[in-house]
Parts: structure tokens; C-alpha cells; sequence
């Protein structure tokens, strides 16, 4: 195993803290990875909420080793390869009806990008160019490009980038633990939050609002599920203002709530549609926009031999990412796994909860096959209680994730329930360990 550590500058890490005591990882296959050491470690969180299928499953590893070889690249300007048609189509199908365009991306943080250029495109292509402000949410996560910093809302991602994308605002966030704590599923209360659209309308003039951005279940800010009745509302009021609606489901696609995405699971169709990581299973970068097709078309103006939309990246459609995406989508399809997680969710919840009344335990909340579990910050110490909870969790063979005093879960979709049974028992002796 590789020793010299020194090169690597490593993406939000504890850099030198990990090169005392890394946590190298080997070999990975089904539920499992295996450290540099040979021990078996239960993924908890599908690597970063991507590996939805599981470790190296035999149709994807396929689709990615045949493609290498039949054709390694395509230029993606003015040209294409037929995957990319295929992909397109299968992604349209699994989505809701009317969002019939897909734009590729290499990351979720390049899909928000290409949905937020999109959206004031879009309003200009029609003939109100006025519309270029964005609206984010507190405690959004949207990438870490500047476009996605910018509508997002996490202190610690943006207090270091200077000014940021001008012309952005937010509407609060939803998390209400003091009327929603230990709820299951949808929170009872808070529907009313999205009124803060309005708020903002009366603020800045509708004339000049772009967008609103939000995730359906907010992940990375430390699992926050969207109060019932909150984004038919946020929904409405968009409507009727004419601003465009964006779902970032990086997170909450390709099964994790339930159902293919998470505007099917919560019944609200969104006009753009940004998606990552359980779109290859995470075995080749890729993301994607999926746009309503009156968005696509209201660019389909002008001479045929002009470029309607002077966006792309060198790597959009890559033929790799593409084989990789299409693998997965029939895994996905053989497994039923687009829909596996209403089937656990009850199992899960019930699991999860149980943790109630644990050490230090202020909070769960889930849905579909995602937990989180906020703990009381130790006094003067954010974030290392949950972190300390997070090593002893791996040290003891479970993967999970922290975010400050938040731990998340998010196993594979193929997972069974002992496996569910084995990584709460594992955090239940951790908080324990602890605290
Ligand atoms: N939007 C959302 C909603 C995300 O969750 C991104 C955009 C950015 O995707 P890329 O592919 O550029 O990383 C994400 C990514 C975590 C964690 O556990 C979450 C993400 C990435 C890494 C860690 O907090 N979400
Ligand atoms: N920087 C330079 C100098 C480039 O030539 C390019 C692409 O041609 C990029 C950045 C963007 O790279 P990508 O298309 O991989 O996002």
C-alpha cells in the first residue's frame, strides 16, 4: 500500500488528522469495502450516498471495461455517440411526465451550475431577461462551484469565497426541532415556511426572480425532510409568480426516497431537475439537468445552424459515464431498486428510532432508506462529539457520515434489514462509547 502521504491535498478533510491515522480503503464488493489492512467495513452511507446498487456490480463493472475498449471518447460539441441518446431516453422514462430533455454533466456541482444558467436563459430567451435573480435556501447544499455556494446556505462553504454570485437570496430553512423532533417520515409542521417565497417577492419584485433551488431532503446540511404540505406550497407560489422551480436531487434520485425521484416520492413536479451520483452508482462521475421539454424548446428559436445554448463541458456524455449509467439503470431495473426503499422505509424508521433516548440524542429524522440522528454538541466543541461517534463507528466496522453534531445514513439500496440491524446496533454501542 502506498505510503508516502504528502501530496495529496485531500477534499474536505481533516487533512493532517487523516495522514496520522488514514482510513485507506482497498477493495470494495456488494454491502462492504475492505481497509488496507483486509478488514471488512459495512457501508453505511453507499460511499457518499452514490453507490445505490452496492459495490462492484457485475453488469456496471461490464458496461465500463467493454466500453473502454470499443470507444474511450467522443467529443461532446457538435458531435455524439448513440449511449448518450440511450441515456437521455432511459432518464426520461424514469422521470416525472413533461420532463422530457437531458443535459449531461460531469458532478451534481456541475449540474446546479448548468441549471441555474439555464433558468436565466431561459427567461431571457423569452423575452424577460429581467428575471436573473436566484433564490436558495438556508442551509442548502448545491455543490461547491460559485454558482452553488452562492444559493446555498452553509456558512462553512461560503464565509472563505469572498462575495459570491451577486443577486442571490434565500428563504429560510425548515428544521424545527421544537415542533417536529422524532418525527417519522414528513414532519406535521411547517408548510408555512415556504410563505417565506413570498417574503422575498415583496422584497425584490417577481419581475426579477430567476429561480428558487432547493433539495426536496436537504443531505449534506444534516438530513432535514421537508414538512408536509411544504413543497406543494413552495410550488404554488412559484406558479403564480412565474418563477422557476429547481429540485436538486443529487441526493434524493435514483431511488433513495422510495421512488426513481424525489418529486415523485412528495407528488411535486419541479422545471429542472438536477441529478449526480446514483446515476452511475457512482462508478464514473457524471450529472445530469433534467429540464421540462417547454424549457428545452423555448431555446429552439433563431437559425438552425446557430448553438442555442452556449453551455457544455468537455466531458458531458462521457462514453464511460454513459456505459456506466446505462449498467446501472438495468441493475437498478433487474433489482427493483428504484422503489426498495419504501419497501425497508418501515424496518428502517423503526430501527433508527429506536436509538431515541440514547446518550446525547436530540433528534432522528428519516425517510426512505435516509436517517439522521443529531446529537447535543459537546460544550465549546462543535462537531467532534458526532465526529469521535463517526471513529468509533468505522473502528468498529460500520461506515456512516457526520455533518457538525449530525450523523447521516444512507446505505445501499440492496441492503437487507440485518444489515440494518448491524449498523444501529453499531452507532447505539458508539453513542454509547462516547458520550
Ligand atoms: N447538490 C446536492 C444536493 C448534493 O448533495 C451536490 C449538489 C454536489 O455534487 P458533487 O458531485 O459535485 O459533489 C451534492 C453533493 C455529505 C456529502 O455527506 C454530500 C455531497 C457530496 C459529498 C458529501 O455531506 N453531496
Ligand atoms: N480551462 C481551459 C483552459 C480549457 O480549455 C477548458 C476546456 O476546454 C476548460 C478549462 C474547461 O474544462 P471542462 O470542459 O473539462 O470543464
Amino acid at each position: 500500500m502506498y505510503k508516502d502521504l504528502d501530496a495529496y491535498w485531500m477534499p474536505f478533510t481533516a487533512n493532517r488528522q487523516f495522514k496520522k491515522a488514514p482510513r485507506m480503503l482497498a477493495r470494495s464488493s456488494g454491502m462492504h469495502y475492505w481497509d488496507d489492512k483486509g478488514r471488512q467495513i459495512l457501508d453505511g452511507v453507499a460511499g457518499l450516498w452514490c453507490v445505490n446498487a452496492g459495490h462492484a456490480r457485475p453488469r456496471i463493472v461490464q458496461a465500463i471495461q467493454d466500453q473502454a475498449a470499443e470507444l474511450d471518447f467522443a467529443p461532446s460539441f457538435q458531435m455524439a455517440h448513440p449511449k448518450a441518446f440511450e441515456l437521455a431516453d432511459r432518464i426520461v422514462k424514469l422521470a416525472p411526465e413533461g420532463m422530457g430533455k437531458v443535459f449531461f454533466t460531469n458532478s451534481g456541482s456541475e449540474a446546479v451550475e448548468t441549471a441555474l444558467k439555464m433558468a436565466i436563459a431561459y427567461h431571457r430567451v423569452r423575452g424577460e431577461g429581467s428575471r436573473t435573480r436566484l433564490i436558495g435556501r438556508e442551509r442548502g447544499y448545491h455543490g461547491v462551484n460559485f454558482g452553488g455556494i452562492s444559493v446555498g446556505g452553509i456558512v462553512s462553504n461560503r464565509k472563505m469565497f469572498g462575495t459570491l454570485l451577486a443577486g442571490v437570496d434565500h428563504i429560510r430553512h425548515t428544521h424545527d426541532p421544537a415542533r417536529n423532533a422524532f418525527s417519522q417520515g414528513q414532519p406535521a409542521h411547517g408548510a408555512e415556511f415556504a410563505d417565506d417565497l413570498e417574503r422575498l417577492v415583496a422584497l425584490h419584485d417577481a419581475s426579477t426572480i430567476a429561480a428558487v433551488i432547493v433539495e426536496p431532503v436537504a443531505g449534506s446540511t444534516g438530513v432535514l425532510i421537508p414538512p408536509q404540505g411544504y413543497l406543494q406550497r413552495l410550488r404554488e407560489i412559484c406558479d403564480k409568480h412565474g418563477i422557476l422551480l429547481i429540485f436538486d436531487e443529487v441526493i434524493t434520485g435514483f431511488g433513495r426516497t422510495g421512488m426513481p425521484f424525489g418529486s415523485q416520492t412528495f407528488g411535486v413536479t419541479p422545471d429542472l431537475t438536477t441529478v449526480a451520483k446514483g446515476i452511475t452508482n457512482g462508478c464514473v462521475p457524471m450529472g445530469a439537468v433534467i429540464a421540462q421539454s417547454k424549457i428545452h424548446d423555448a431555446f429552439m428559436t433563431g437559425p438552425e445552424h446557430l448553438i442555442e445554448f452556449f453551455h457544455g463541458y468537455t466531458y458531458s456524455a462521457h462514453p464511460l459515464a454513459c456505459a456506466a449509467a446505462l449498467g446501472t439503470l438495468d441493475t437498478y431495473a433487474e433489482e427493483g431498486l428504484l422503489t426498495r426503499a419504501a419497501e425497508l422505509a418501515p424496518y428502517f424508521e423503526q430501527a433508527l428510532h429506536s436509538l431515541r433516548g440514547e446518550p446525547n440524542v436530540i433528534d432522528i429524522r428519516n425517510i426512505g432508506l435516509v436517517g439522521g440522528v443529531e446529537l447535543q454538541p459537546l460544550a465549546g466543541q462543535p462537531t467532534k462529539r458526532a465526529f469521535d461517534v463517526f471513529l468509533d463507528c468505522y473502528d468498529k466496522g460500520v461506515m456512516i457520515r457526520t455533518t457538525g453534531d449530525i450523523i447521516a445514513m444512507s446505505p445501499p439500496l440492496i441492503v437487507e434489514k440485518s444489515h440494518i440491524d448491524h449498523i444501529i446496533d453499531t452507532l447505539r454501542g458508539a453513542l454509547r462509547r462516547v458520550a
